[in-house]
């Protein structure tokens, strides 16, 4: 028997460690139950992903630099230009060899204050006091479109998005045991990413935290044994993972199953996800 679910993202769930890590939107899963004799559970990740585009032309800016009027230029305009297409050629030469975050830095904190007046990353966010005092560039719809090509190269070479994983870890989980009190056993949670390892993970059984681990440096893959609470009832396994991106990604699961009174159902189910 197969059975699609789909989790519930708006879920409290560690809702103040995703504000912590400053995560993007959580990815959602849809969730393949196989009701086996195994009770094999596994995970399908749809939705995002991205592609980096790596297509900034400073030679064409350079250009643009090269021809534009004079008289928008702080004097000595000349000197001025060659000064900034000199910078620009260093930071080509570091794209050349992948220093990419001397690069980033370059165009960040020396070259796009000057052309712009702004002292700013390109999603607007300001370092410093947000304003260079004495731009190179004096005229005001110049400066829009520095802003417009400096940004565009910053989002090109951020070593953020250059070097980002951006699959989240899968998590699989695997149960083996009886479903009444006497014979209930463990959930047996198999987490990895392979591309940046594993940042932190975070296990509970009904809201009470079972494995909290936020040492984990990148390490490839973890299992844990989760006991399930030999109790009658529905008990609530959930587990979060995020791996150790620069930009992070994180994946959800959670699965419940129902303990029944000792010589009820001898195996077999049920288990119910969502
Ligand atoms: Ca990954
Ligand atoms: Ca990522």
């Amino acid at each position: 028997m197969i059975k699609k679910c789909k989790f519930n993202s708006d879920s409290e769930f560690n809702k103040m460690n995703i504000e912590k890590y400053n995560l993007k939107k959580p990815n959602i899963y849809i969730l393949i139950i196989l009701l086996s004799g195994l009770g094999l559970l596994s995970l399908i990740p749809i939705g995002k992903s991205f592609t980096n585009n790596f297509t900034s032309d400073i030679d064409e800016f350079k250009e643009l630099i090269q021809n534009s009027p004079d008289e928008c230029w702080r004097k000595p305009a000349k000197i001025r230009k060659d000064v900034v297409l000199y910078k620009l050629s260093k930071v080509q030469e570091l794209i050349y060899n992948e220093i990419f975050e001397d690069a980033y830095n370059k165009m960040l904190y020396d070259i796009k204050p000057k052309l712009t007046g702004l002292k700013t990353n390109e999603e607007a966010d300001s370092w410093g006091d947000g304003v260079f005092k004495n731009p190179w560039i004096i005229c005001e719809d110049l400066k829009e479109l520095f802003l417009f090509e400096c940004d565009l190269i910053l989002s090109e070479i951020n070593p953020l998005n250059i070097y980002d994983d951006d699959t989240p870890p899968t998590i699989e989980v695997q149960y083996e045991g009886g479903y009444t009190t006497e014979d209930v056993t463990e959930w047996i949670v198999h987490i990895k990413d392979l591309e940046s390892g594993l940042k932190l993970i975070n296990i509970t059984v009904d809201g009470e935290v079972r494995y909290y681990d936020d040492q984990l440096d990148g390490t490839i893959e973890v299992y844990y044994n989760v006991a399930v609470p030999p109790i009658e009832g529905f008990h609530v396994l959930r587990v979060w993972a995020i791996n150790n991106d620069g930009s992070p990604d994180e994946s959800f699961f959670q699965a419940t199953i129902e303990v029944q009174p000792p010589g009820n159902g001898g195996g077999g189910g049920p288990i119910i996800i969502g």
